[in-house]
């Protein structure tokens, strides 16, 4: 089955290849909420290389085969940041990027939270934050009953933490060392209404991981070389049990008056502000 399950580092070329593919992505992302006049931006922005390293490095997939048995599991438990997920399947060839044009119209292919029964690629539905981590620890036990071999990935927010689900279904999985579950956290530091310091704050976090039974890895989560090493390590770790990979990341990244700003979290940029952005990203060539 076709993939991109490569273990191996990445090359000066290949680094830059996937940084113009997260500059992409950005500008699909603020033309997808410009034309909706809606979406969760800031979120979007800032998970942008951990989903470019997952679905173009990382996860063993066949876009053309969504449904295939032994496909690695990816759970978007944050899943109001549609409009990055949808920009990176559209990317890597699971429908017509065009189809980003209805994101949020009723009855679209594209709604506004994700939905496995409407999405190629999309393998569970998520926007009631706190369960993907529980959606995932399913999947898991449901591969081992059948015999199946493959990763699950879940990405979550750090206001997402606040739920307490999710460390139900982090005992769970550390009690039981369930193994092939690698947890993402989008650190960017910033949720709804204001900054996750203010409002509940997590530290230390990544002990708090550890106290659970987990094995903790951490990166900046806008290097993409970086965010994908760490990631190929979680999962070479998790054989032994679950691993999270607490990446470092900066809300609306990528568009200096989006950055870091909770006013962003769910905000469609106005037709100034979309050329503003998009001529930003464009300008950025590190
Ligand atoms: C159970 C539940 N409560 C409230 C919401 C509304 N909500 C949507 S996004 C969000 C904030 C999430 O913050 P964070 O996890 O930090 O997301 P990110 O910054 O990565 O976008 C909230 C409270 C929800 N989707 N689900």
């Amino acid at each position: 089955m076709p993939g991109c399950n490569n273990n191996s580092r990445l090359s000066a070329e290949e680094v830059q290849e996937l940084k113009q593919i997260c500059r992409y992505v950005r500008k699909m992302i603020i033309n997808t909420v410009a034309d909706a006049g809606c979406g969760h931006t800031g979120g979007s922005l800032s998970e942008v290389e951990i989903l470019v390293g997952l679905y173009f490095r990382i996860m063993n997939i066949d876009p053309h085969n969504p449904s295939w048995q032994e496909r690695d599991r990816f759970v978007l438990s944050k899943g109001h940041a549609s409009p990055g997920y949808y920009s990176v399947l559209a990317n890597r060839g699971y429908f017509y990027e065009g189809k980003l044009a209805d994101f949020n119209a009723i009855d679209s292919m594209l709604q506004g939270h994700p939905c496995m029964v409407k999405t190629p690629g999309v393998d569970m539905s998520t926007g009631s934050l706190g369960q993907g981590l529980s959606a995932g620890i399913g999947m898991c036990l449901g591969r081992d009953k059948r015999g199946l071999d493959f990763k699950v990935y879940v990405l979550m927010g750090d206001g997402e933490l606040q739920e307490g689900q999710i460390w139900e279904a982090a005992m769970y999985a550390g009690f039981h060392k369930l193994s092939g579950l690698i947890g993402i956290v989008d650190y960017n530091k910033v949720q709804l209404a204001g900054t996750v310091v203010e409002t509940l704050d997590l530290e230390p976090l990544a002990d708090k991981w550890k106290a659970f039974g987990w094995k903790v890895l951490e990166c900046d989560g806008h290097d993409i070389g970086e965010v994908v090493d760490t990631i190929q390590k979680a999962k070479r770790m998790s054989e032994s049990g679950p691993v999270v990979v607490i990446a470092k990341t900066i809300k609306g990244k990528g568009v200096s008056f989006m950055e870091g700003k909770f006013q962003w979290h769910a905000k469609a940029p106005s037709e100034s502000e979309r050329k503003l952005a998009l001529e930003e990203i464009d300008s950025c060539v590190e």
